[in-house]
This record gives structure tokens, C-alpha cells and sequence, in this order.
């Protein structure tokens, strides 16, 4: 469980590498893992039992997460968070057991990450964000910095560069990536309108560049290509895009992660697929086709964990695509039952998502991750069997004496009986 709770791992079961087995007896703690981030994770927990600095209580804990992937996504594209920012939200997920922050870095509106090769791509398309808001870009140490950061917390930094849609602010930057044509930097939120050219051998590139430069910035196993919502590519465009941009990805020893889209294409061994469109049933089509081709998923519902989605109708800012998320609605439902023929040997895990087109400060961020990133890190982390509404409702109250404490803005859902 993510906010302590009596519950333990059966007879037999393995703690894991990230597995824990923790111990409080007159405030004297005694911790057993396999690894650090089992040990990391005690802490956790001793943590959140030991809240407001008091001595913890006498427990037992032994307890290992279900899913290996729990995730946070941050589109810093659309509004851009500097580093202090997004380590604070480093600290978030480490709280709540997190262990992927993965970042949407470049979108129509903005390129949020220096590449040495193609410097106009954040000096250019770092400048603008949506509704004419200040810009920005990570350098490559400010880059490091997080991936250290959030490594410290066992957190693995999950770089996308969105293609082959999303991708105004490079066309903008580099108008021979869009056949000589010039245009000016996008600032609206809609979606849709811009391609690379999937037959011009500039864009691979490109492409081959940047993705080596994100890839030697990155520790972790994974880039992700974006993928989704390329309505200005045409199918056949689209897949001779997948086939051409795939070994790019493989030649820095990466695995490929894409959104639900990319699952219309063949995929290479090893691929993940991330489901996130609850709105047709073309989203279950996908899932199910990525996990014909062998490819693992995550699962990101719109209607679950998309948490710019706003929580009702009061909720000042946010979206609603996907309809309203409340508390319950992030908390109740199972991944390895959302969509049929998608088990749990199917789904690598879960990931949260906080789009920003209408998110600016990390206050506002942090009030829509607060309480919902709870319930979805107890999704990811707590065997279906062990998970209660009432329970979690009652022990996530508990957390707004910790927000309040570090001037956590959150949003004070009338679904959670508040101190
Ligand atoms: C969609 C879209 C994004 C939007 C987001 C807003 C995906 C994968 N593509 O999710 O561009 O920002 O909705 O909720």
C-alpha cells in the first residue's frame, strides 16, 4: 500500500528488488530488502507513519508493488517547469512510491531540451508556450540534474520527443524539416495539424540526432517517440514512419515506448504501448493489437489518470475530454480488467498524466496531482485483492496534514472527509 495501512505480503510471497520488509518496535525501526529500492522504499513508509516529525507506531509491513512501471507524465511542452519544479515533483512521486517520471518534451508549442546538433530547436522553440506564456528549455546539465535526482529516489526518467505529429516548434525552428515552409510559433491548444515529412531523408536525420543526444542523456532503458494523434500523417505515411524511426531507437540500445497509435504498426520486439483514449473504441482495438504483436502496456485511461482532466465541473482549471476524475474515479477500477483480452501479464504498469495547456505554476499542478497521484500510485503499487475505497479514502485524508506542512497545494475533493 502507498499510505501505511495493515497489510502484508502472504506466506511464501518474495519481497522482490523492490520488495520491503519493515519492522517498528518502540520507534526502533528494522528494515529487510533485496536491494536499495526496497530499503528506499521502507523509508518510505517509515516516513509517512512517522508524519508531522512524531515517533511511528509499533507495525509489521511486508509489502512489494504489483506493477514494475508507475509512472508520472509532466508535459513540460505546453507550459515549461524549470528544474526546481520538476524536482519537486520528483520528491511527489518518490512519497507515494513512484518510480518513473516520464517528460513530454517537445510538442507544437514548445522544445523544451538543448541538442548540441540542432541548437535552434530550444533556442527557437524553447522561446514559446501556450496563450503566449513564457517559454523555456532544459539545458543538458539541467537535464542531468533531474535524471541524478531523480535516480537518488529510484526513479527512472523517461525522455518523449513526440513525433510525428506534435511537432510545430521544430518545423518552426527548422523549415527545411517542413520543406522550406516558414511559420510562426503555435500557441493555441489544439492538436492535430502538424507532421514531419515522413519521406524526406532530413527527418531521419534529424531525428537519428536527437535521439542520440536524448538517449546519452538518459540512463534508463526507454525512449519515447509520441506517436499519438497524428491526424496531418496518412496511414501509409504513418507506418513508413514507424518502420524508419524504430531503428533509430534500437541503434542507442534503447526500448521503444509510443502512445496507443503506434500499435496500427508492426512493432520490434520489446516495444511498450501506452494506452490513454477512452473516448472510442478504437483505443481497446490498439491495446489489444500492441499485445498481439508481443508489446507490454501501460495503461493511462483518460477517464482515470489523466489528471489535467478537471475533478468536477467546480474545478477551476484543467480539461474535460475524458469527462470529469474525481478521487474515485482514479482509485476504483483494475488495469488487468479495463480492456478485454488485456491481463495482468499484459500490462508493465500504470502512469498518471498531467497535460498543461491550462496548468501554468506548479501550484496549479500540484492541485491537480493532490489527492488524485494517490490513488493512482495505489493502483500501480496494491494487489487488486488488498485495495478498498473506504480504506484508501480514509488514510488519503490523512495525507493533507504532510501538504499542508510542505505548501503542497491540493484540491479538497468533497469525496474525502478532510480533517
Ligand atoms: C491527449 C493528447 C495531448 C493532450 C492531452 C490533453 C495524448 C496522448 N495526446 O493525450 O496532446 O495534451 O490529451 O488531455
Amino acid at each position: 500500500m502507498i499510505i501505511p495501512a495493515p497489510a502484508a505480503l502472504g506466506p511464501g510471497e518474495e519481497l522482490g528488488p523492490e520488495g520491503y520488509r519493515l519492522e517498528v518496535r518502540g520507534g526502533r525501526a528494522r528494515i529487510d530488502a533485496e536491494g536499495d529500492a526496497g530499503r528506499f522504499y521502507a523509508e518510505q513508509t517509515l516516513r509517512a507513519l512517522s508524519l508531522g516529525g512524531g515517533t511511528p507506531p509499533d507495525v509489521t509491513i511486508a509489502d512489494r508493488p504489483r506493477f514494475a512501471w508507475r509512472g508520472a507524465m509532466l508535459d513540460v511542452a505546453r507550459h515549461f517547469f524549470g528544474v526546481d519544479d520538476v524536482c519537486r515533483v520528483v520528491d511527489h512521486l518518490a512519497a507515494y512510491k513512484l518510480n518513473v517520471l516520464h517528460l513530454h518534451l517537445s510538442d507544437d508549442q514548445g522544445w523544451r531540451l538543448a541538442i548540441d546538433r540542432w541548437p535552434r530547436l530550444a533556442e527557437h522553440g524553447g522561446r514559446s508556450a501556450v496563450g503566449g506564456d513564457p517559454g523555456g528549455f532544459y539545458t543538458q546539465d539541467d537535464y542531468r540534474r533531474i535524471v541524478r535526482y531523480a535516480a537518488e529516489r529510484n526513479i527512472t526518467v523517461v525522455p518523449e520527443i513526440d513525433t510525428p505529429g506534435h511537432t510545430h516548434a521544430a518545423l518552426c525552428a527548422y523549415p527545411e524539416l517542413a520543406s522550406g515552409r516558414r511559420s510562426e510559433p503555435y500557441t493555441g491548444v489544439e492538436v492535430g495539424f502538424s507532421s514531419l515529412d515522413a519521406h524526406a531523408d532530413l527527418t531521419y536525420r534529424f531525428l537519428g540526432d536527437v535521439l542520440a543526444e536524448v538517449a546519452a542523456l538518459t540512463p534508463g532503458e526507454f525512449l519515447h517517440i509520441g506517436g499519438d494523434e497524428a491526424h496531418s500523417t496518412s496511414m501509409e505515411d504513418y507506418l513508413a514512419f514507424m518502420a524508419r524511426v524504430q531503428p533509430l531507437v534500437a541503434v542507442q540500445g534503447k526500448r521503444l515506448v509510443g502512445w496507443e497509435e503506434i500499435a496500427s504498426a508492426p512493432l520490434r520486439t520489446g516495444s511498450v504501448v501506452q494506452y490513454w483514449n477512452t473516448m472510442s473504441e478504437r483505443g481497446h482495438d490498439l491495446a489489444r493489437a500492441a499485445v498481439a504483436q508481443g508489446a507490454r502496456l501501460i495503461m493511462s485511461p483518460g477517464d482515470r489518470v489523466y489528471l489535467d482532466m478537471k475533478y468536477d465541473a467546480s474545478t477551476p482549471l484543467g480539461l474535460d475530454w475524458a469527462g470529469h476524475v474525481e478521487v474515485r474515479d482514479s482509485y476504483d477500477w483494475d488495469p488487468a480488467t479495463l480492456v478485454d483480452a488485456v491481463g495482468e501479464d499484459a500490462i508493465l504498469g500504470v502512469e498518471a498524466t498531467v497535460w498543461t495547456e491550462t496548468l501554468r505554476t506548479l501550484r496549479d499542478v500540484e492541485a491537480m496531482l493532490f489527492p488524485r497521484l494517490c490513488a493512482v500510485a495505489e493502483v500501480a503499487w496494491t494487489p487488486q485483492a488488498r485495495r478498498d475505497w473506504e480504506d484508501f479514502r480514509a488514510r488519503v485524508a490523512a495525507q493533507a496534514a504532510r501538504w499542508e506542512t510542505a505548501g503542497v497545494a491540493y484540491t479538497r475533493s468533497p469525496q474525502i472527509d478532510w480533517p
